[in-house]
């Protein structure tokens, strides 16, 4: 993230010049670093998906090779929940629903969910 200082307008003007009226342009000396919320991007098992689907589902959405996708399917089939990424909520959002919409499509009851972290 950026932390170049940030310029502020104290005077109303246009483009911070005091145009002598003897206001001024203060300067962020902080850097202000805002940091998003992350939020968790989450698959829930089921009894119907097939295996392979959800292996699809990982590499297709979010860029796992066979291994990893192979690896968190089994974690979420043996466990019941399973981490799939992390990202911004807008980012999350959209995995969600892409998600979502892929299983409905499918015919599979798949569940995908996000989690603030
Ligand atoms: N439990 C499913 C089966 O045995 C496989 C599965 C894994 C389903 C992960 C959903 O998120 C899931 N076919």
């Amino acid at each position: 993230m950026s932390d170049k200082p940030h310029k502020m307008q104290a005077d109303n003007g246009k483009d911070g010049g005091e145009e002598g009226r003897g206001t001024a342009v203060i300067t962020r000396t902080k850097p202000k670093a805002k940091k998003p919320s992350l939020y968790r991007v989450l698959l829930l098992n089921d009894d119907y998906t097939p295996m392979e689907f959800v292996v699809h589902v990982l590499e297709r959405f979010f860029q796992k090779n066979r291994e990893q996708a192979t690896r968190i399917m089994l974690h979420v089939h043996n466990h019941g929940v399973g981490e799939c990424g992390i990202y911004t909520y807008e980012v999350a959002e959209t995995k969600v629903t892409q998600v979502m919409d892929f299983a409905r499509q499918n015919q599979h009851p798949l569940q995908c969910v996000m989690e603030k972290k």
